[in-house]
């Protein structure tokens, strides 16, 4: 492609992510591109350190779940947190937490990360949903941590723990911040709360 014209289509890419004001968006060198899982990949195939397994069967599998984190964890995590009534409350607790167990039932059985010992493109993109249970649900849903000895107990403890995952984690005060208007579901929040309130996929 002419020089000018990539910039032009990278400008046009921005634009139209900017325009629609989610988050991530990715700029490297004169190329850019969006969606959080498509730049997992991404960033999985200019890294030497892989995150995705090599066998192409459990690279699939990895796909597979990653795709269920998007398709039901994060929904359920927004109807939760945006639900005001007790009883819906209590019924999206219920549905998020069936949805994590799924998750962990298609994980490796001792883990404690999903594909076994060590951290992997599952846990990266699910552990910003995990790490807002005890920093968002809990204080704004009365979320209750599993047993330490469960399997989402040590899940949590081995995200927790993880220097990446540490390394990458804000502190408490901006998770209650950034929060509050979908624990509250004040109108006009975001494009998210407004799928969630139309019954919509996420955009
Ligand atoms: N499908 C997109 C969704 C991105 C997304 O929902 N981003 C949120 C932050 S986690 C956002 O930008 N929200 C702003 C809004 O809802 O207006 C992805 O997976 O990258």
């Amino acid at each position: 492609m002419h020089p000018i014209n990539s910039k032009c289509v990278l400008f046009l890419l921005l634009r139209l992510y900017l325009f629609q004001g989610l988050v991530p968006a990715l700029k490297h060198g004169d190329w850019g591109c969006y969606e959080s899982t498509v730049l997992m990949e991404y960033v999985d195939d200019i890294s030497e350190k892989k995150l995705l397994p090599q066998d192409p069967k459990e690279k699939a599998h990895s796909r597979l779940w990653a795709d269920h984190i998007s398709r039901n964890i994060v929904p359920t995590f927004y109807r939760y947190l945006q639900a005001q009534e007790a009883e819906k409350q209590a019924e999206y607790g219920k549905e998020f937490e069936k949805q994590v167990n799924t998750l962990l039932e298609a994980a490796d059985p001792k883990g404690p990360f999903f594909t076994g010992t060590k951290l992997s493109f599952v846990d990266v993109m699910v552990a910003p949903w995990i790490l807002r249970c005890p920093r968002v649900l809990q204080p704004y849903r009365g979320w209750q941590p599993p047993a330490e000895d469960s399997r989402f107990g040590r899940f949590i403890a081995a995200l927790e723990g993880d220097d990446s995952v540490k390394a990458t984690t804000s502190d408490d005060e901006l998770y209650l911040d950034s929060y509050e208007r979908y624990a509250e579901n004040r109108p006009n929040t975001s494009q998210v709360a407004k799928a969630i309130n139309e019954g919509r996929g996420l955009p």
